[in-house]
């Protein structure tokens, strides 16, 4: 029994995604952000070490971190969709997406995201996180090209992952201009997996169609 828990408007948006996509049957705890300082409930600081959303709870076994749950759904029950073939020539790029997406995509949008709640918005630090969220919203424009998706014509589990980044990168004001990634969203955006995890997950600010 799959059992995941998703706190409101947080990365756990996309693992409800990549279970509504893969078809596969789950329950969802919800738990809710603090009004005040965004932070997740006691139950999810209790449910896990990390106290992060999301946690994967897979028949009692509980797994952090939304990269290693979206490559364990991936290899368990995915059946090898959402994926490229392991054994071809884009399995080397979609690694590299699943990671980035959780690593050095997203660490200078979390720089911002400090920046401003300790009243450092606009200082050094703040312009260096906003070049290097630049220089990885330029490579993610750059690998979609003109592809409908990361991976090329095929939709995989890394399109997901990745949309988190310039989702964020606009909630901190630095979405800058990239027609790809925009296109790109609007395209996420139409997709039924995507309509069918919103109406599970429940309400996703971060979502806006370009
Ligand atoms: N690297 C982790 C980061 C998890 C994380 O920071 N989750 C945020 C939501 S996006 C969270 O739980 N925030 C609430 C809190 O820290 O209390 C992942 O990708 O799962």
């Amino acid at each position: 029994m799959l059992t995941i828990h998703h706190l409101n408007d947080s990365r756990s948006q996309k693992i409800v995604w990549l279970l509504e996509e893969l078809e596969l049957s789950y329950e969802i705890v919800h738990h809710q952000r603090d009004a005040q300082t965004l932070m997740g409930p006691p139950e999810l600081k209790a449910l896990h070490p990390l106290g992060k959303s999301p946690v994967l709870d897979d028949d009692g076994q509980l797994l952090s971190e939304s990269g290693a749950i979206t490559q364990y759904l991936l290899t368990r029950y995915g059946g090898g969709r959402l994926a490229p073939d392991p054994a071809g020539t884009d399995q080397m790029r979609f690694l590299e997406c699943l990671y980035f997406a959780v690593s050095a995509g997203m660490n200078p949008i979390m720089i911002k995201v400090y920046a401003r709640a300790f009243g450092l918005s606009d200082s050094l630090m703040d312009h260096a996180a906003t070049e290097e969220l630049e220089r990885a919203l330029g490579y993610i424009e750059t690998l979609l090209g003109d592809q409908d998706w990361l991976m090329g014509a095929q939709f995989t589990a890394a399109d997901i992952q990745m949309s988190f980044i310039p989702e964020l990168a606009r909630a901190v004001g630095a979405a800058g201009d990239h027609p790809a990634i925009e296109a790109w969203q609007n395209r996420l955006y139409a997709r039924r997996g995507f309509h069918r995890a919103i109406a599970r997950g429940g309400p996703y600010s971060f979502a806006q169609a370009i």
